[in-house]
């Protein structure tokens, strides 16, 4: 028997694939389920895998080999002992002690990694380790799988320029399996269904050229709002009264992706508002985002953003938050309420703002451990990658400053020059004295530059 057809009954026999009734983290209901874990329980197949896999890179033009946890870890450590290439890992959440290194191993910039991942579907997971990997200086080209579920990722990762290399597909291994007498025709059938109606599992719009690909669900709703309502606007809602927040919302409320509002400053705030502004924002198709900035230690973070007289949790799609209280609060924070995108401020738009370069660094240091977490950020010239959406505020069309120490840029410095994915306007539109007009003027501006930016 061959090696590889060994490896495929010994897949099923360890229960690595198994054949039933599977709800995915997806929520999908899948016929088969891959699972890799069990694989170091048998150091022969370890090492039949590794030799298989690495005989899939003949060039062996890579200097490192990067593991993702967990499963593919002691898979990435088989490999570097048998290529005695050096391994590093990336970690799925950094420690919040100690050197707070995302990546652990010796490198350094401008080597080469081969990721090596268990399973691809989506290819989702290996799109948000890989711009970690890159930030580090690190250049990723190769990508070994041991099983692709053909559902699109292979093909996405591939657009996005890698070279994969699995070693089975799951049809081969099903037919394998099928062959060697593992699988009824009746089960076979239903994967080969199964297959053919998840070709493609969805992880975001098809980004175009210079377009980020969020991973937050929360930045893929935003996305998907201003592929269709074609507007990079955030209006930013800073009135007083419930009446004129609603009026407001009502007359922008085409013209924007969400509508940002302090709800600290509305005097006659009430639950009532909130459900008439959650109306709105669903008939216009728009997020809310609420600009709390929090700021304090995880414990107090977290009861004003879940209790007090706004209940913010309740009703926000996204929230700012401070990162000075340092990596604690963020942590804190995703417990407590999991479906709130948070948006930590990295940059301020202010002209004397204390966010200096090395604030932002360690700032997005701390944001990148938790993008499971986190939409975006708010920043003007400082960097964001790709996986990560870009708020700016700070824009004007007429205007330079407000005197207080604001600073107004144009849309087209924005986009131009920082590559923001939404800009935040105050005042600029809700001054004017037809917001409705103003806000459609921002947006065309808006969309204009970010368009001209892509060509
Ligand atoms: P303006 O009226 O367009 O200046 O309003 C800008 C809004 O964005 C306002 O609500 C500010 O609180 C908010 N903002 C900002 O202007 N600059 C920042 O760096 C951050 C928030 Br963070």
């Amino acid at each position: 028997m061959s090696e590889r057809r060994d490896l495929m009954e010994q897949f099923f026999e360890l229960g690595i694939v198994r054949f039933g009734d599977f709800r995915l983290k997806s929520g999908i209901r899948s016929p088969f389920y891959v699972d890799l874990r069990a694989i170091a329980s048998r150091p022969d197949l370890l090492a039949a895998l590794s030799r298989q896999l690495l005989a899939r890179f003949p060039e062996k033009d890579f200097d490192l080999i990067c593991g993702v946890p967990y499963a593919a870890l002691p898979l990435a450590t088989a490999m570097s002992l048998d290529s005695g290439v050096p391994l590093i890992m990336k970690r799925k959440e950094t420690k919040a002690y100690g050197t707070k290194k995302l990546i652990e191993g010796i490198y350094h910039s401008g080597q080469s990694a081969l990721v090596v991942e268990d399973v691809i579907t989506s290819g989702k997971s290996l799109l948000e380790t890989i711009p970690a990997l890159k930030e580090e200086g690190l250049q990723v080209r190769d990508i070994a799988v041991v099983i692709d579920r053909q559902q699109g990722g292979r093909a996405r990762l591939e657009r996005a320029g890698y070279r994969v290399r699995a070693l089975f597909t799951i049809r081969q291994l099903i037919d394998g399996l099928y062959e060697a007498g593992k699988l009824d025709a009746a089960m076979r059938e239903k994967v080969l269904q199964f297959l053919e109606q998840h070709r493609q599992v969805d992880i975001a719009p098809a980004a175009r050229p210079g377009e980020r690909m969020p991973a937050h669900p929360v930045a893929r709703r935003l996305v998907d709002i201003r592929r269709e309502k074609q507007t990079h606007l955030i209006c930013s809602a800073d009135v007083t009264t419930a009446h004129e927040l609603l009026a407001l919302a009502a007359a922008v409320g085409p013209h924007i992706a969400a509508l940002k509002v302090h709800a600290d400053i509305i005097e006659d705030f009430s639950p009532a508002l909130i459900k008439r502004l959650r109306a709105l924002a669903q008939d216009h198709r728009f997020l809310l985002f609420e600009d709390r900035k929090l700021a304090d230690i995880g414990h107090t973070a977290v009861i004003q953003l879940t209790k007090g007289v706004h209940h913010i949790a309740d009703w926000a799609d996204m929230v700012t938050v401070h990162v000075t209280a340092g990596e604690g609060s963020i942590v804190a924070l995703k417990r407590a309420a999991p479906e709130i995108g948070i948006v930590p401020i990295v940059q301020m738009s202010t002209a004397d703002t204390l966010t200096d370069a090395h604030y932002r660094q360690r700032a997005m240091e701390v944001v990148l451990r938790h993008t499971d977490a986190v939409v975006g950020v708010v920043a003007q010239d400082h960097p964001v990658p790709p996986h990560l959406l870009k708020f700016t505020p700070g824009v004007h069309l007429d205007v330079k400053g407000d005197k207080k120490g604001q600073r107004y840029h144009t849309p087209e410095k924005v986009f131009g020059e920082y590559g923001t994915d939404f800009i935040i306007v105050g005042r600029g539109i809700y001054r004017a004295a037809d917001p409705a007009a103003t806000a459609a003027r921002y947006r065309e501006r808006a969309r204009q530059a970010a368009t001209a930016r892509r060509e």
